[in-house]
């Protein structure tokens, strides 16, 4: 007997306005970048690039997101790759690079109350005058960032809603006011401002960060990154929303959309944080780049159309099909709170609208990536709610359900049950581990089917590129830029790629490249013969002093310091070759001179191949040989340069093993 009373627990809980409500919801969103998340997303053929923007957008349809928050672009490497700025110099500015755009106008699109938020991990180095932060000039700084709210209205007609301060890294205070200031001269007083996006869990007393009133005052809410659903307790208190302002960072499998469930409840229950953003969005960058799979969905072949739509994506609609942004949380103990037997329950309500959502999270079957997670039990349990003011009358509730099994039975992801009818007041569940219920007066459709979705298949062989078919500045597709900022250069006779990042950054990573690169193809890839063309002005105007052609570049990220595969070095202006088996040229591992010199503002024809153990190369009419020693990993092909500066780039060909 005793032995069944530890396998079930009952308690009782209120639903109830009667004391007022809690604190305001404000949104589960999505983030795109932090960096170059969704590089791969907008190269989708159609129709399966919409069903996928459906799948994150639409309302009420699948993850139906809130907030999209997106990487305002800075030309380093942000985790997978770089964003490039709307202004890689001060006297340029350019609102058609990259995807984030696009991505925000397909988002407004399908739901136009989506809120948009922007953030800066890496910025150009003349914003902060060259040095390594963005605080050396606060007024440079907010008008750089003010650029890029205006640039979004007046060429994107994109309302941005949050801005935020420099992601993870040190806060200003002086800088939150010049922002603000600046923000109010160019007549955006709307645009609100989210600080400080630091990781909290060290754990960080948010306290001394708003006692300066004015800071105070220009702050909208106060931003956290991956809290672990708890705040100290000063700041748990504040009178200022609080955010999750980046939280997931999980492998999206069903643990991972048990991380999910668990803090997007337990973010309110344990820290009073009224808005959560998934990093990241989508995973839209290859595999073989750092934290694979940990997009709400995946959507990396663009090359078939091929996407998995995994379960973080239903997770998120148990909230966002049943509430808006603007509806209020009820109070921790009427509503709100842990549940006896483990996991934990939210209550939202617009006034007469209610939505209850309960999660039973195992510690094993929801361990997200950071911090760590204390131990706990989860056991089945009987639910009582009584219900009770303004919510009182409300005869029955529509049910949805999700259980992930770990028992070889297959987990029910979002299905819609059969309606409850609420009898003396009273809502009785019978709930087990694992599982997340929505009870609401909101009915939803049942979960979408996706039907046709194109099988995976490996990046196409194959493969050329001329960079003919884009417009002027446009991020070429499938070439995940890692450092610097490719775009498309078109002129009377040709049209090309060209690297745009003439000097360092202010780096978001702690030990990040000198230089520039870019990868293609895939993480995989071991004896592949490669052609390309280069060019390269002289350093005078701004061009790079040595570029490389690689293959099997492996160890992206910002973990450059680590990058291996085989790299042939060019000098422009001279005849010197250099190849090494590390992207900071540390080994040369063979070095000579060609025959004519890599002359300024010509087209040079490069190939680069391996085969079993040799490799060689040949250098318009030189033919180079050397034994392959170096790495067996296999690796992308990769371009860049060993400084910032323009280079050229074109008629990029990728051939299959002979
Ligand atoms: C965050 C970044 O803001 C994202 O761009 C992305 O890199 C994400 C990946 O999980 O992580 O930054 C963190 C990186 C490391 C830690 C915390 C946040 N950490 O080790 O505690």
């Amino acid at each position: 007997l005793s032995l069944y009373l530890i396998v079930s627990v009952n308690g009782q809980y209120q639903i109830s306005d009667i004391t007022g409500v809690g604190r305001q919801f404000d949104g589960i969103g999505g983030l795109s970048g932090g960096g170059a998340t969704s590089k791969l997303l907008v190269s989708y053929p159609e129709p399966q690039r919409s069903h996928i923007l459906d799948l994150l957008f639409k309302p009420q349809y699948g993850a139906a997101l809130q907030i999209l928050k997106v990487e305002i672009g800075g030309d380093a490497q942000t985790t997978d790759g770089s964003e490039s700025s709307h202004m890689h110099t001060e006297n340029e500015e350019n609102y058609n690079r990259g995807y984030e755009w696009w991505l925000m106008k397909e988002a407004k699109m399908r739901n136009p109350n989506i809120a948009l938020w922007g953030l800066p991990w890496a910025f150009p180095g003349w914003v902060g005058d060259y040095g390594s932060t963005p605080y050396k000039n606060i007024t440079k700084a907010a008008n750089y960032i003010v650029n890029w709210v205006k640039g979004a209205r007046d060429v994107h007609n994109l309302t941005i809603d949050f801005i935020g301060i420099w992601n993870e890294r040190t806060w200003d205070n002086s800088y939150i006011l010049e922002l603000r200031s600046v923000l109010n001269q160019n007549q955006l007083q709307s645009v609100k401002i989210v600080a400080p996006d630091s990781i909290e869990f060290y754990p960080l007393d948010y306290t001394g960060f708003t006692q300066n009133a004015s800071v105070f005052n220009a702050l909208h809410a106060i931003g956290v990154h991956y809290p672990g659903t708890q705040l100290p307790e000063n700041t748990r208190m504040s009178s200022l929303p609080l955010w999750s302002s980046e939280d997931y960072s999980t492998f999206n499998d069903d643990v991972g959309a048990g991380c999910w469930a668990r803090i997007l409840n337990q973010n309110y229950v344990n820290g009073n944080m009224t808005s959560t953003i998934a990093w990241n969005l989508i995973t839209s960058y290859y595999s073989g780049l750092p934290y694979p799979r940990n997009g709400l969905m995946d959507a990396m072949q663009p090359w078939t159309g091929s996407y998995v739509v995994q379960d973080p994506i239903w997770v998120t609609a148990h909230t966002t099909h049943f509430t808006n942004v603007g509806w209020h949380y009820l109070k921790h103990g009427s509503g709100s709170g842990l549940l006896r037997g483990g996991g934990s329950y939210v209550s939202l309500t617009d006034g007469q609208n209610l939505t209850i959502i309960i999660e039973t999270m195992s510690h094993d079957h929801s361990i997200c990536v950071r911090p760590k997670l204390p131990a706990y039990i989860v056991i089945a349990q009987n639910i009582t709610f009584t219900v009770l003011g303004s919510f009182y009358g409300i005869p029955k509730l529509y049910v949805y359900k999700t259980q992930f099994r770990y028992d070889n039975q297959s987990s029910q992801v979002f299905e819609k049950q059969d309606d409850y009818t609420i009898i003396d007041h009273t809502i009785n569940l019978q709930v087990e581990p694992d599982c997340v219920y929505t009870l609401s007066t909101v009915y939803s459709p049942d979960r979408v089917q996706e039907n046709s979705i194109p099988a995976p298949q490996p990046f196409p062989l194959p493969y050329s590129e001329n960079f003919d078919t884009y417009d002027m500045d446009n991020e070429p597709k499938y070439l995940a830029q890692q450092n610097g900022a490719w775009e498309i250069v078109k002129t009377s006779t040709e049209s090309f790629a060209r690297q745009k990042t003439i000097s360092r950054p202010i780096e978001w990573c702690p030990a990040p490249l000198p230089g520039t690169s870019a990868v293609i193809g895939d993480s995989s890839w071991q004896a592949l013969p490669i052609n390309v063309s280069i060019k390269v002005r002289s350093p005078a105007v701004n061009g790079a002093r040595k570029l490389f052609v690689a293959l099997k570049m492996s160890g992206l990220g910002c973990q450059a310091h680590f990058t291996s595969g085989i790299f042939l070095w060019l000098m422009p202006n001279t005849t010197t070759y250099s190849i090494s088996y590390d992207l900071y040229s540390l080994t040369t591992v063979k070095s000579g001179q060609l025959s004519a010199p890599i002359s300024f503002d010509t087209w040079h024809s490069i190939s680069l191949s391996t085969m079993g153990n040799t490799m060689s190369a040949q250098i318009n009419a030189d033919y180079i040989s050397a034994p392959f020693t170096g790495s067996t990993m296999g690796g992308f092909v990769g371009i860049g340069s060993s400084d910032y500066g323009y280079s050229d780039w074109d008629d990029l060909m990728i051939y299959e093993v002979p």
